[in-house]
This record gives structure tokens, C-alpha cells and sequence, in this order.
């Protein structure tokens, strides 16, 4: 309970611009990197495999027993981060099946009692800090592997005949205290840590929520031991306006800027490349470039972030087909992060174009028009007149000449009016992807 009113405190005395403050790297990144590692890499067919396929600890232990990433280099990880232009990475330290990558007192079930044998996030959140990006943490609220974790509908004994008196056994306070302890070991042993990823609530019947978790101790425990970290939404304390500081859509494109109670609310979408989240060899449904770029720009032009997934394979490889992605991402970057760091939705007096996108930055007051189909010649800029005094591509900083003033009259009668404002495009698209 006192832990309960100290997050209360913190978060109820912050002022709406202290806590933008506290965001401001975060709305600025607008770009970041999600990592789900874990046992299922080895598996190779989606996170979820040991509750979609109903394992029992024991059936999922020779993943444990095989877990040699061999190959795992946290440098070279961060270095992809960066170089696609990720400002700040939220790693899996734990996902539901209650495998740690790091050192934890608590348990046996972690990366130093595997073949690897050592503390694979520490190396990690050292590289993140000396190559410059922000440092977040994943903690899955869920775990299907700790022996106090009721069994539920989600849960892979959920089909098991005899699930109320293995109930009987599991005691969730002994568990509340779990995630507190290694909350506060996540949160103390590896320095200051901008962000954390909770995951996630399912109230309802069979399903867990605030009370299972103890939400508000651990908000508070949270805020205690991190005062500047940034918390995501999935706590269940969604009605508490103190309870969050971002919403997170999953695998999903907002038709707007998300609001609550009519105000707009920072936001981020996690979004993967192929479907899964973990390591899935024969998946598929990889995403385009295009589409990628396409959905990184779409998030900042309605004022969100975008957290893009790797899964890492069991021997701690980014796979090709990331890579690719990555790297095709990053050259777009390098030419146009102008228009993505630090950018938000445009003002509304700018009307979009036919095909088109609009960020803005509010500092310099430049507009961004990303022209997703690039035209023949001619970009019109309905009511535009007056509204700019230069233009210019970004790719390569040259002028882009323009029309305004048109009189209706000739060939361009009642096709324009006398407020639009015509672009002059070179025929050929700069070629940045
Ligand atoms: C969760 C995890 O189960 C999943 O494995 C992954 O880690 C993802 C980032 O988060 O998946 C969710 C969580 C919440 C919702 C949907 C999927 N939700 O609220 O709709």
C-alpha cells in the first residue's frame, strides 16, 4: 500500500509538460527496435509454441537444455539497430515462458544455467549505452514456466483434467512477490533503464489483470527505482490516468492519432516483420521495404512511434531476411530520418495530397510530403498558397520549382484553383530505397 501511494504521488504531482519532458527522447526517437529472443528461437515457430502446442515443463525443457547461441553479438546487434535508424531498443528479458536472459537470483530457468552459461543482457545493455541508444526492457507478466503461476486460459496446461487442484498448489502472492523481485533486479543491477515494456493484461474469466499482478505496487516499485522510465499500458490500469505513459496497438494501424477522453495520447505500434515475434524459420508473410518504410512513416505522420521486431535465431543471428529489411530501412533513413526524427502529425491546414503522407516538424516548421507514388511532373497542393516559401527534395537538398497564383484560364481551367498551389517533380523518383 505505501509503495501503491508513492507511484500515485509521482505520477499525480507531474505536471502534463513534466511528463512530456520525461517523453521527449521517446516522441523524438520515433523509431526503435523490439527484440524477442528466448528458448522458442530453437523451436523456430513462433513465441507462443509452448502453449500453442500444450507443453508441459518437461516437454519444453530440452529447449533449455540445447540454448547455445554461440554466435550472439551484442555489438552487432546494436550496430543494425543503428544503422536502420533505431534510437532505443526494448529487449525480451523474460516472455511468457519464464526463460531469463539475464542472471536472476530467483530462479534456476535462465541464460547462465544453459550451455551458454553467462548473463546475455548485461553485454547488451552496455553496447546499447556505448553506441548511443536508449535502453528498454520487456518483462512478460505472464510466466508459464514459475511453479506459483495459476493455470488459466492462456496457459499451456490450460486443457489439463485436473487443473484446480494443480491450482490449489500455485499461490499467486508468492508469485506478486516474483515479479517484484526480479522487477527490482531488472531495474537496479543494470543502470538506468529508459524504459520498460510490461506484457500483458487479459482480464476476465480465466484470465489475469491489476489484481494478479499487483499493478499498482508494481507501477509504484517501478517509479521508485526508475523515476524517469517511461511505462507502457498493459498493466491493466488503463483507467487510471497515472497508470501509463503510452498506448501500444499490436499489429495494428490506427486510423488516427489514438485519443482519450478526447485528448491525443503518445502512442506507439510494435509490428513485426513476418508475423511472429520470435525467430520463425518457415514463416512466410515478410513485409515489403516499401511496406515498412511506408508503415514507419504512416505511424509518425499520425503523431506515433514505430517498434520494429527482430527475433534472433538460437544461435543469436539476425536472419537474412531481417537483415535485408534493416539494411533497406537504414539507406532510406540516412537520406530522410530528417523527416521522421522529431516529426509529428502535420497541422490540419495542410491538405494531403493525392498519395501522400504528411510530417512536420514543430521546432523548424518545415512540412514533409512523402509522395508514396511519385507523379508525372506535377504535384497539385490543394489550398496551399502562401502557406510555404520554399521547397526543396530531401534527398539530394534541391530546389523543387513551384506554381502559384494560377489564373483559371487556358488549359489548366477548372482544374486548379487560384488558392493551389503545383509542384514541378523531376519525372524519375529520387531513388532512396
Ligand atoms: C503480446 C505477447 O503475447 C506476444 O508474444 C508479443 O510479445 C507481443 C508484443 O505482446 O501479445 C499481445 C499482447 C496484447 C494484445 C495482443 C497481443 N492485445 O492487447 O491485443
Amino acid at each position: 500500500a505505501l509503495q501503491a501511494q508513492s507511484a500515485k504521488a509521482i505520477t499525480a504531482t507531474e505536471t502534463p509538460q513534466a511528463k512530456e519532458e520525461r517523453l521527449k527522447w521517446w516522441t523524438n526517437a520515433r523509431f526503435g527496435m523490439f527484440i524477442h529472443w528466448g528458448l522458442y528461437a530453437s523451436a523456430a515457430r513462433h513465441e507462443w509454441v509452448q502453449s500453442r502446442e500444450k507443453m508441459d515443463a518437461e516437454q519444453y525443457r530440452k529447449y533449455f537444455e540445447v540454448f547455445n547461441p554461440d554466435m550472439y553479438d551484442p555489438k552487432e546487434w546494436v550496430r543494425k539497430a543503428k544503422e536502420a535508424g533505431m534510437k532505443y531498443v526494448v529487449i525480451t528479458t523474460k516472455h511468457h515462458e519464464g526463460f531469463c536472459l539475464w542472471d536472476s537470483k530467483y530462479t534456476d530457468y535462465k541464460a547462465t544455467n544453459t550451455p551458454i552459461g553467462k548473463d546475455l543482457l548485461k553485454p547488451f545493455v552496455e553496447e546499447l549505452r556505448s553506441q548511443g541508444l536508449k535502453v528498454g526492457f520487456y518483462y512478460s507478466l505472464i510466466d508459464w514456466h514459475h511453479p506459483d503461476f495459476p493455470i488459466d486460459r492462456i496457459h499451456p496446461l490450460s486443457q489439463a483434467k485436473n487443473i484446480e487442484e494443480l491450482n490449489q498448489k500455485r499461490d499467486i502472492k508468492k508469485y506478486q512477490q516474483y515479479l517484484k523481485n526480479q522487477v527490482t533486479e531488472l531495474l537496479t543491477n543494470y543502470g538506468k533503464i529508459d524504459l520498460i515494456f510490461y506484457d500483458y493484461s487479459y482480464p476476465g474469466v480465466n484470465g489475469k489483470g491489476k489484481d494478479d499482478w499487483d499493478s499498482q505496487a508494481l507501477l509504484a516499485l517501478t517509479r521508485k527505482l526508475q523515476p524517469n522510465i517511461i511505462v507502457n499500458d498493459r498493466l491493466d490500469l488503463n483507467n487510471t490516468p497515472t497508470g501509463w505513459d503510452y498506448k501500444t496497438p499490436e499489429q495494428f494501424m490506427p486510423t488516427k492519432w489514438p485519443t482519450v477522453n478526447g485528448v491525443q495520447v503518445p502512442w506507439e505500434t510494435c509490428q513485426t516483420f513476418s508475423g511472429s515475434w520470435g525467430y520463425f524459420r518457415d514463416e512466410y508473410s515478410w513485409k515489403s521495404n516499401r511496406q515498412l518504410i511506408a508503415m514507419l512513416i504512416e505511424t509518425v505522420s499520425k503523431g506515433g512511434n514505430l517498434l520494429l521486431n527482430v527475433g534472433p535465431t538460437a544461435r543469436g543471428m539476425f536472419d537474412d531476411r531481417a537483415d535485408e529489411r534493416l539494411e533497406g530501412i537504414g539507406k532510406w533513413m540516412k537520406y530522410n530520418s530528417r523527416a521522421i526524427y522529431g516529426c509529428t502529425q502535420a497541422p490540419e491546414t495542410f491538405e494531403k495530397p493525392a498519395n501522400c503522407l504528411l510530417t512536420y516538424n514543430e521546432k523548424t516548421k518545415r512540412l514533409y510530403i512523402h509522395v508514396l507514388q511519385w507523379p508525372f511532373k506535377s504535384l497539385h497542393l490543394k489550398n496551399f498558397k502562401d502557406k510555404f516559401s520554399y521547397a526543396q527534395l530531401l534527398n539530394d537538398g534541391s530546389e523543387i520549382k513551384f506554381k502559384q497564383d494560377i489564373k483559371p484560364g487556358g488549359h489548366t481551367t477548372e482544374m486548379v484553383s487560384e488558392n493551389d498551389v503545383i509542384l514541378e517533380l523531376p519525372v524519375q523518383a529520387p531513388n532512396t530505397e
